[in-house]
């Protein structure tokens, strides 16, 4: 255990910082986000209002809209010569979701990921491979600072390139892999191909998240890989990965708690629910300085787990995410929105705007498909000017989603439509 002095602390103790660092962020974001101190304002509430933990429900929710209505920096709690970074992650049309930190976010978003390689049994002996993408998505950074401050050697190799990390992995000894679940099976069955016997290597541990997965492909994984695989979670809003962690245990994800406050709320009543219950996961952030959130409700489906684990910890567990309530996709970790797609779709305006995503998963690799309609005129026109207008669509979707697709222009009322709301996607892959 890296912090055993907070990741064993009584529950009294973990109740008490949380409610001594949730009166301090109430505060900061009263002071210095206009935002917040108008939605307080708007029910009457001050910031001393909130005393304890007790007091969380009297606050108001934040959600994904409230980001995208203060792009980019209006939700920042401090000036912006205090930033030393920015992240950003898919929002539901074109523009992204922008978070950022400080230098002091920066430090404690790096002790809290070397926490959590610890959790999974990593050490300052370990050589981690972090093959998240690198850049304005916070998987491949947000585990590079973690993996340094845990003192283990990092491989910033990013994703991609399966060959090279095949060949790198057994070239520099790696024992830690950090990257999705789908790319761990990918480079999986790329080393059975490629006749590498991973088991045999001296990888012994998996991080995997940013996408959902399932116990059997835990089971997978650590059968073709020859590892312990770990899940972690976390989202961009909240801080990045790193907001829960799987223990040693493998059941279920410790949330990081003198960091955040997780609830699970009702997703139509929004009323609290008590450990055991299945709803929406919300965050309210207690470090934070430069973004720092109150409960905020990420989408995620999921149970909270109260009984004491095995590992002596105590921070409460979460299950793994069951679902969303809204319609994002999560392709290869990247977070998509059928809404973003459309918007594409719509600023070309040479297809019809009738679509459907088909996302399956071909081996290992989720694929996206979008079918798209176009006009009789069109489809019956050269084959040329049809495959001109695919690239197009395909290279604006790479450069506004990050993602490729394939795109299939399909003749006119080909797409079932429905009475009431459209069936946007076709998901047919298996957890
Ligand atoms: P990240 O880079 O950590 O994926 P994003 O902000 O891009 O951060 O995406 C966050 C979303 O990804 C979460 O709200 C959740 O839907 C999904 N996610 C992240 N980690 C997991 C996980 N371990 N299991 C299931 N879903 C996850
Ligand atoms: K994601
Ligand atoms: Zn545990």
């Amino acid at each position: 255990m890296l912090h055993p002095e907070i990741e064993t602390m009584s529950r009294e103790g973990i109740r008490e910082l949380q409610s001594k660092r949730l009166q301090e962020t109430v505060r900061r974001v009263y002071e210095n986000v206009p935002f917040y101190q108008k939605a307080f304002q708007e029910i009457g509430l001050e910031p001393g209002d909130i005393k304890s933990v007790d007091d969380l429900s009297k606050l108001p929710f934040t959600v994904k809209q409230d980001l995208r209505d203060n792009y980019p920096f209006d939700l920042f709690a401090v000036p912006k010569s205090e930033l030393v970074r920015v992240h950003a992650s898919s929002g539901t049309t074109g523009k992204p979701i922008v978070v950022g930190y400080t230098q002091n976010d920066i430090n404690n978003w790096a002790d809290l990921m070397a926490r959590c390689f610890a959790m999974a049994g990593a050490t300052k002996d370990d050589t981690v491979q972090i093959a998240y993408g690198y850049g304005l998505f916070t998987g491949g950074l947000g585990c590079h600072y973690g993996a340094e401050r845990l003192g283990a050697t990092v491989v910033p190799i990013s994703g991609g390139n399966t060959k090279r990390q095949l060949m790198l992995m057994q070239d520099f000894g790696t024992t830690v892999l950090a990257c999705t679940p789908s790319y761990a099976l990918y480079l999986a069955e790329e080393a059975v191909h490629m006749g590498i016997d991973l088991p045999a290597s001296q990888l012994r541990i998996g991080v995997f998240g940013a996408e959902p997965w399932s116990d059997n492909m835990r089971k997978e994984l650590e059968n073709k890989m020859g590892i312990d695989a770990y899940n972690i979670y976390g989202l961009s809003e909240v801080i990045g990965p790193g907001v829960s962690m799987e223990c040693q245990c493998k059941n279920g994800m410790h949330i990081n708690e003198d960091y955040f406050i997780a609830e699970v709320v009702d997703p139509e009543t929004l009323e609290p629910l008590p450990y055991g219950q299945k709803g929406e996961l919300v965050f309210t952030s207690l470090l934070k300085e430069a973004f720092p959130v109150i409960r905020y409700r990420t989408r995620d489906i999921s149970v909270l787990i109260e009984e004491k684990c095995d590992c002596g910890r105590t921070f409460v567990r979460m299950e793994r995410v069951a679902g969303r309530t809204d319609d994002m996709l999560i392709i290869r970790g990247v977070n998509v929105f059928p809404s973003q797609i459309e918007s594409v779709l719509l600023a070309i305006g040479e297809t019809e705007p009738h679509y459907q995503l088909v996302v399956d998963r071909k081996g290992a690799m989720d694929d996206l498909e979008i079918w798209v309609e176009v006009s009789d005129k069109m489809f019956s026109d050269e084959i040329r000017r049809l495959e001109e207008l695919e690239r197009k669509l395909r290279n604006e979707i790479q450069s506004v989603l990050g993602i490729s697709a394939k795109i299939k222009l399909v003749e006119p009322r080909t797409i079932p439509r429905s009475e009431g709301k459209a069936k946007r996607i076709v998901d047919k892959r298996e957890l």
